[in-house]
């Protein structure tokens, strides 16, 4: 296909209840859109990047800038298929996150053009998907127990709570009491530990947790090996894996034995596949992350998540969860024997539609459009 022009759509939606993680408290996603105009029809893709450079160095108004100036330039008026676009914009250090979002819009393009579904082009084995959900950290414990018990009542399959310094050990018991011994539960620090840490972080053994999520720096592979030996809890990367190469050298360090898998932090759905590959290979268990996506990002990682290694339920919760009025048609939740599950779109590209009228209602800055 041919790339005829990028349009840049920066929108604001406001969640349903504020998300605070141990780097920042968010009242709304400011997500960057982007669609591909090409001559074989439109595609759309989400940035993953947040608002602030603080879950990790890319952020929303610097990948639109290098989409503009690099990434943008390196794509139009070429002639290629989506596969083709990593090692066209290669050139280009680092902004994984950016380039994830053209290359998903391009995906979705090609994949409408040929009526195949995502999930079917990814190599999905399953129709549903196990749901579990991020719960921020609560100002107080008992607005952490009553969110938790109101998901629980949802139906979703596992619970993970935000954790920081201080914000640990007393949460995680009152929640294992609520949900009782046999539901998963798992923890996400977003790296806000460090090394003096261990021990405390290995105390969590006690809660019988599924994993325990990045708790030290991106860098700091050492710290995660050490407490990967320590603890008998499964230490998970989700920050450190920026690419296929770094998820099996972290597997053979012993730094991780369950890995978070985001597309957009890893440079798209086809270096996706590949840690997906690279986990199966090595008989290491993946689940599909989130970071907070519109339906458009969740259509892709449901479909994502349909694959055989994504056996532990993922981040890939309902469209309520986080939004009053989704983007594209809502994501809901299945009942009885999908209680819990969501379903795997089966239409072509993304199996979903954007609402323009949206796009252009939550727009927080004037679109642009590259050519
Ligand atoms: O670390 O997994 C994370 C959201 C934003 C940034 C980082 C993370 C998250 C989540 C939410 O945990 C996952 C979701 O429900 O989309
Ligand atoms: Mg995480």
């Amino acid at each position: 296909m041919r790339v005829d022009a990028i349009e840049l759509h920066r929108v604001g939606i406001p969640l349903v209840t504020p998300f605070e993680t141990s780097f920042a408290r968010e009242h709304d996603r400011e997500a960057l859109l982007v669609r591909v105009r090409t001559d074989v029809g439109d595609g759309w893709g989400e940035c993953v990047a947040g608002r602030d450079p603080l879950y990790s160095s890319e952020y929303v108004g610097g990948a639109a800038r290098v989409i503009a100036d690099y990434l943008g330039p390196a794509l139009l008026g070429r002639e290629l298929a989506a596969a083709d676009a990593a090692a066209a914009m290669g050139r280009v250090a680092g902004h994984r996150m950016a380039k994830a979002a053209l290359e998903a819009a391009l995906l979705d393009a090609e994949l409408r053009a040929a009526g195949r579904s995502m999930g079917e082009a990814f190599g999905a084995v399953r129709e549903w998907v196990d749901c579990g959900v991020s719960v921020g950290i609560a100002p107080t414990l008992e607005e952490l127990l009553d969110e938790v018990a109101g998901y629980v009542e949802q139906g979703y399959r596992r619970i993970k709570l935000k954790i920081k310094p201080g914000w640990d050990r007393i949460p995680v018991a009152a929640v294992r009491e609520l949900i009782g011994p046999s539901m998963g539960l798992q923890v996400d620090a977003n790296t806000a530990y460090v090394h003096d840490d261990l021990s405390a972080l290995a105390a969590l053994d006690e809660f019988d947790l599924l994993l325990i999520e990045q708790p030290f720096a991106e860098e700091d592979i050492a710290s995660h090996v050490a407490l990967a030996a320590a603890a008998s809890t499964p230490v998970c990367l989700d920050e450190s894996i920026l690419d296929a190469t770094v998820a099996a050298d972290v597997i053979a360090r012993r730094a991780t034995s369950v890995v978070n898998i985001k597309p957009g932090r890893v440079g798209g759905y086809l270096e996706a596949i590949r840690i997906h590959d690279v986990c199966v290979d090595a008989e290491i268990p993946v689940w599909c992350g989130g970071m907070l996506e519109t339906g458009l990002g969740r259509a892709a990682n449901v479909a994502l998540a349909a694959l055989p290694g994504f056996i532990l339920p993922g981040d890939t919760s309902a469209s309520d969860r986080y939004y009053a009025e989704d983007l594209t048609e809502p994501f809901v939740l299945g009942t009885g024997e999908h209680r819990g599950q969501l379903r795997v779109p089966t239409g072509p590209g993304t199996g979903v539609t954007v609402r323009e009228e949206l796009v252009r209602d939550w727009a927080v800055t004037a679109p642009i459009t590259l050519r």
